[in-house]
């Protein structure tokens, strides 16, 4: 990246809009315009004197400093932030009108914010969480908000338990601990007592809630919705996004290791490959059901707690989304980016799922404390791109300046406007479905089973993540301390696997649950990570390298690395130029100290001629723990030494090679592999 760009951002994609302000090469005033002559001391009487009420420059600075924090959001606190486009791939005339999605080429602006749940802003970002997927799509006919998530099921059926659930994950009250963390008493004791969290806490417990990048995961609308096309007619709707560069995790022991080396360790992979002009691209796909089909499947297409088997019905893949401009400000635009499942155009409309109707109260809500009054939409990342004109007035920080006399329908004095507009001028109709019953407050029948598709989801793994699942489970539990609690969430799983539930029970000490069982044999392939995308782009490799270096060899070896996109950094005992033994130089850009190997995707261990023994140790604990945590080793040279040294040449995903060209192949199939579980670890 040149000089220009690491001051600029990634220029290339720059917009300076009305809102953006630059202050490069310019002078410093107040808030008042007023050009300010000092900024480092205060009005004093006397060099040494008291300061004085007087200096309202002073004042402005520190009141708006004291100022500066609002609050963070009460769930998906920290998050990161960026632009894109939205590219239509295939006209969905037919089932909705919603003007983006009519002809193919079609291109909107997005803003995607990325999440996790329970931590606060301030947390790190491996923890095992959920990650939340949220996309605003600027369209002419006014914003829609994707508000999803990387899992497509939920842990609650109904909106109502919200908080319930919430409290309980968060850190616990009377400690304040733990910190972005599901592992403890209330968590578990409130899923062991709502079951309905069965199949939620499957995905919890797999692979998907360790993301190895937020490019690397999926996306889920989770609710139904609804489609309506220009004939009124409407079909039920499923929203994925699905990652171009596959679904990758880390694995525990490095997660929570890398949340200590670096806790922005996602938020900086994702910044920096769009800096590169790596862009991350998702998908957008859609599983669509007849309004006639609703009662057809075994489950209720209204429970947040199921899925639609892609087996069962395809996802239409109808579009892309490409990220590709990191935000010049993070409070102006991640932070007060306001998202709201009820931001609809027409063409799109909810269902009934009880916990999308909850939803539809809830985000307006949030916003009004969060950013301090009803104008918010008129915060530049919140404001559609096209006009809006209604009688809404006034309020906390209000912007606009309306003009004229009138702000109330009906009206004489303004023609009557503004004035709705008509279903055939845009207007948006609310689907007219027909509903009749009782009020009641009850848990439909057709949503109490909680467990086929739990049982359907632990069949769809392989042997690796059933056994990352069981592992994650003896985990979590061994952090909580009733044991009663522990006893509970092991007969819970025994409704989902009599094994499973077995294994953990030994493991957290409690008792093995004796009945149980499932007898649902369904599986659904497209639920296993191991069938997903391998390719070797933008992965991070270390090459350890020291003093006397193979220059020919190694010189060979990047140049193969970046041709096949991956971004190698040279590590060493410090920073700066290492020599190779021809004379050649390169750049070391970390330390064993700052480029811990959970850091990166892959190692190649080159060594040097007469490398220390501090150099040798060292590497040697690089090459144990990216062995242990499955990813793939190269070594050429002296770096072979090294391997031997440690007894794992002869291991999966470990490339040794004399003959450079060779090697470059075999090596760079290890690394789009990525993870070579079938190691002796
Ligand atoms: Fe949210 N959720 N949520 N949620 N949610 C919020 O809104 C809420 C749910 C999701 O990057 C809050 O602006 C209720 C499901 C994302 O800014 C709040 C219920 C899904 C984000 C809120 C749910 C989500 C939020 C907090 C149960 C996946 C972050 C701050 C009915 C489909 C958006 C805010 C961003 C944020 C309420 C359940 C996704 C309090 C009541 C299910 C991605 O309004």
């Amino acid at each position: 990246m040149n000089q220009e760009n690491k001051v600029n951002g990634n220029s290339k994609n720059k917009q300076l809009d009305p809102f953006r302000s630059d202050d490069r090469d310019k002078h410093l005033t107040t808030n008042q315009g007023l050009k300010v002559s000092e900024d480092e001391f205060s009005l004093k009487v006397g060099s040494r004197g008291p300061t004085l009420m007087e200096d309202f420059h002073f004042r402005e600075k520190m009141t708006h400093f004291d100022h500066e924090r609002i609050p963070e959001r009460v769930v998906h606190a920290r998050g990161y932030g960026a632009h894109g486009e939205f590219e239509l791939y295939e006209s969905m005339k037919p089932y909705t009108k919603a003007k983006f999605l009519q002809n193919p080429g079609t291109k909107v602006p997005v803003f995607t914010r990325i999440s996790t749940v329970a931590g606060s802003k301030g947390s790190f970002d491996i923890p095992r969480d959920v990650r939340g997927f949220a996309t605003k799509f600027y369209t002419e006919e006014g914003n829609f908000d994707l508000v999803g998530n990387n899992m497509p099921v939920f842990f609650i059926q109904d909106a109502i338990k919200f908080p319930d659930f919430i409290h309980a994950v968060k850190p616990e009250p009377d400690t304040g601990y733990p910190q972005a963390a599901s592992a403890h008493d209330t968590f578990w004791d409130f899923i062991a007592n709502n079951q309905e969290s069965a199949h939620m806490v499957m995905w919890l417990m797999s692979d998907r809630a360790i993301p190895r990048s937020l490019r690397m995961m999926e996306g889920f609308g989770v609710h139904t919705f609804r489609f309506v096309n220009d004939e009124g007619k409407a079909h039920f709707v499923k929203f994925h996004w699905k990652p171009k560069l596959g679904i990758h995790s880390a694995v525990w022991d490095e997660a929570q290791k890398i949340n200590g080396k670096n806790p922005d360790f996602n938020r900086q992979d994702i910044h920096e490959s769009i800096e590169n002009g790596d862009y991350p691209e998702w998908e957008l796909g859609v599983q669509i059901v007849p309004e006639e089909d609703e009662f057809k499947f075994d489950f209720d297409v209204l429970d947040p707690t199921k899925i639609w088997p892609e087996e069962d019905v395809p996802v239409k893949i109808i579009g892309k989304m490409t990220l590709n401009r990191n935000v010049d400000n993070v409070f102006a635009e991640t932070e007060q980016v306001a998202f709201h499942p009820g931001s609809v155009v027409p063409g799109i409309d909810f269902s009934n799922d009880p916990l999308l109707q909850g939803r539809l109260f809830s985000y307006t809500d949030t916003q009004l404390i969060r950013l301090g009054g009803p104008n918010f939409h008129e915060l530049p990342i919140n404001r559609p791109v096209c006009p809006f004109h209604n009688n809404q007035r006034d309020g906390y920080g209000r912007q606009t300046i309306n003009i004229g006399k009138s702000s109330y329908h009906n009206n004489s004095i303004a023609n009557n406007t503004p004035s709705p507009a008509s279903v055939e001028e845009g207007g948006y109709e609310h689907y007219q479905e027909k509903v009749e019953g009782r009020k009641i407050q009850a848990r439909s029948e057709s949503f109490k089973d909680h467990f086929s598709q739990a049982t359907m989801f632990w069949n769809s793994m392989s042997d690796v993540e059933k056994q990352h699942i069981q592992d994650a489970f003896s985990f979590e539990l061994g952090m909580v301390n009733n044991k009663h609690i522990r006893q509970q969430v092991v007969d819970m799983i025994a409704h989902i696997h009599l094994g499973l539930a077995q294994k953990v029970a030994d493991n957290v000490g409690v008792q093995q649950p004796l009945t149980g069982g499932s007898d649902v044999s369904k599986s659904s392939p497209a639920l296993s990570q191991m069938n997903t995308i391998y390719q070797p782009d933008t992965l991070k490799i270390a090459v350890v390298l020291d003093e006397g270096f193979n220059d020919l060899e190694v010189e060979t070896v990047i140049q193969g690395l970046k041709e096949h996109q991956t971004y190698p950094t040279v590590i060493s005992s410090k920073l700066g130029r290492i020599k190779g033994e021809n004379g050649m130089e390169l750049e070391a850009t970390a330390t064993f100290d700052t480029g811990d190997p959970v850091l990166f995707d892959a190692l190649y261990v080159v060594g040097g001629k007469n490398s220390s023994k501090d150099f040798t140790k060292k590497t040697s604990y690089m090459v144990q723990e990216t062995f242990k945590h499955f990813k793939p080793i190269g070594a050429t040279g002296k770096g072979i030494n090294i391997l031997r040294e440690n007894g794992i040449t002869e291991e999966p995903g470990v490339i040794t090679g004399d003959q450079v060209g060779n090697f470059i192949t075999t090596f760079i199939d290890a690394v789009a592999a990525q993870r070579h579980w079938n190691r002796n670890v």
